[in-house]
């Protein structure tokens, strides 16, 4: 049966976190009876990322899942995109391996999809708040803001948090956007916006829950200076036209 939605978790050295994840993925799946695919990506990692995905999968064998590896580490926008690609339904989500947003706030994100009113919706830590439970450390958050006024200025782009990693997807209009896809790092969550933006696209930006957890895989000096180089470059293919579209 080919699936509703489709729910893909991009993990990278996450052998401690991702069982726990899954299992309430699993679980949230089969209470809310949902016809759901999960779609585990393990970027490169050195653990047994793969393996702890695939030991709770197999535990909910009336669950679609799959879980795709690769030796080499791409960073999490290729991990996305190689989940997205390997979607089956015409609605996808992706989440990070923490579930720092609950798996629950997915309604949140898919209906207003199923609905046609929007075409991707994404989670933002920056509307609401009261929403936020254990807040990112203060460099981080700092960073983000200062991340956020970059992508503004350079893009054009009218939101608030543009990196949450709780984001979904109308298929059947973004998989043709896939191809055009440059970034494979952090800077990718920019890009999708820009590129979907740049097509017509219908964007929503919508408060979901947050809370951090402290065993981040992010290094505040080396990431943000290569989010903020990929920023200039979403910029200058932007100019080239790379993205089909000229604005
Ligand atoms: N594929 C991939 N995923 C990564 C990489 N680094 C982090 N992630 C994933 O990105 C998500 C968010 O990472 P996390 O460390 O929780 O970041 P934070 O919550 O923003 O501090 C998780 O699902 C990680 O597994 C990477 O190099 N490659
Ligand atoms: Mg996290």
């Amino acid at each position: 049966m080919k699936p509703e939605l489709s729910i893909v978790i991009p993990a990278f050295e996450e052998q401690d976190r991702l069982g726990e994840s899954v299992e309430k993925i699993l679980n949230f799946i089969k209470k809310e009876n949902l016809n759901a695919e999960l779609i585990i990506v393990d970027d490169g990692s050195k653990d047994k990322t793969a393996e702890v995905g695939k030991n709770v999968c197999a535990k909910y064998p009336e669950i679609q899942t799959n879980v795709i590896r690769y030796e080499e580490n791409r960073g999490k926008g290729f991990a996305v995109k190689t989940g997205l690609l390997a979607a089956n339904a015409d609605i996808a989500l992706f989440s990070d391996a923490d579930l720092s947003t609950p798996i629950e706030e997915t309604p949140k994100l898919v209906d207003p999809i199923k609905k046609g009113e929007f075409d991707l919706t994404f989670g933002s830590r920056a509307l609401d708040r009261s929403l936020i439970g254990t807040r990112q450390p203060w460099r981080r958050e700092q960073g983000g803001k200062v991340f956020n006024i970059i992508v503004r200025t350079l893009t054009g782009l009218p939101f608030w948090d543009t990196q949450c990693g709780f984001k979904a997807f109308n298929m059947k209009k973004f998989r043709p956007l896939l191809d055009v896809m440059q970034i494979d790092r952090f800077g990718f969550d920019v890009e999708f916006l820009y590129v979907a933006n740049l097509h017509g696209l219908k964007l929503k930006e919508i408060a979901v829950r947050w809370d951090h957890d402290e065993r981040t895989k992010v290094n505040v000096f080396r990431d943000s200076q290569r989010m903020f180089n990929e920023v200039r470059l979403i910029r200058k293919n932007a100019k080239k036209g790379v993205y089909g579209k000229q604005k």
